[in-house]
């Protein structure tokens, strides 16, 4: 079966499923398109306009990296998913909390003016907070884990593929601007270093990914880099 996967190269969705791709060492090919100027074949066959779309054998269309990625899972074993209906209902449910994380992060990276990024930052770090107690209390998940270093344990998960992008991109928003919020997050950015390290995660986006996206975050006039 021939996987293409169509990106836009900064986004934290698609980065999900090139990690699953990556950690499951399944052949695929990448397609860069320009979100700002949609290609007409993309806009044909993309059902919400958005990336990643997964297309299979230049037939099917998979939208949503949550779906595209547990359809990889499926497809190509071993899951990454655990085994039981209560544990995988919770990562699924971190999962989905993730991606709100992520939208609360682009806010963050693109708000204009100090309320918008204040709203934005207080959301994202909310967030981040919660799930650092979470890691370290007594949610049920908590004990299917033997002290990481992944979110379940020994075991790298889809939770840890789908959060490996928000965290990537609050250690390069960090070494840009010190974010204390952040560093105060240690569960959280052990997990994260863990995550970096892994060739799936750093292999998952373009060389020079954080110039790439400090550009970005210049063109979009973040006041992430008032200071920087
Ligand atoms: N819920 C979607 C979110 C995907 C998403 O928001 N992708 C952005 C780029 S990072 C996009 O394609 N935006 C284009 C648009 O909204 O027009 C998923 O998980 O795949």
């Amino acid at each position: 079966m021939r996987l293409e996967l169509i990106s836009f190269p900064l986004c934290p969705f698609v980065q999900r499923s090139v990690i699953t791709l990556l950690h499951k060492q399944v052949p695929f090919t990448l397609t860069h398109i320009d979100l700002y100027h949609k290609p007409e074949w993309f806009v044909a066959i993309a059902p919400l306009g958005k990336v990643p779309c997964l297309r299979l054998d230049d037939d099917v269309v998979l939208f949503e990296s949550t779906v595209i990625n547990e359809y990889l899972d499926e497809t190509f074993l071993p899951t990454l998913h655990p085994s039981e209906a209560l544990p995988r209902a919770l990562h699924r449910a971190w999962i989905a909390f993730g991606a709100d994380a992520i939208l609360d992060q682009y806010q963050m990276m693109t708000a204009q003016g100090d309320e918008r990024f204040a709203a934005a930052s207080r959301q994202l770090f909310e967030k981040l907070e919660r799930l650092e107690h979470t890691l370290g209390g007594a949610a049920p998940q908590e004990k299917a884990r033997s002290g990481g270093p992944f979110f379940a344990g020994e075991k790298f998960s889809l939770v840890d593929a789908a959060l490996a992008p928000l965290f990537m991109r609050m250690e390069i928003l960090h070494a840009l601007r010190p974010l204390p919020r952040w560093e105060a997050l240690g569960k959280l950015r052990r997990w994260a270093a863990q995550l970096l390290e892994l060739p799936e995660v750093a292999g998952s986006v373009m060389p020079d990914f954080p110039e790439h996206l400090q550009r970005y975050l210049s063109e979009k006039g973040s006041l992430l880099l008032r200071s920087a």
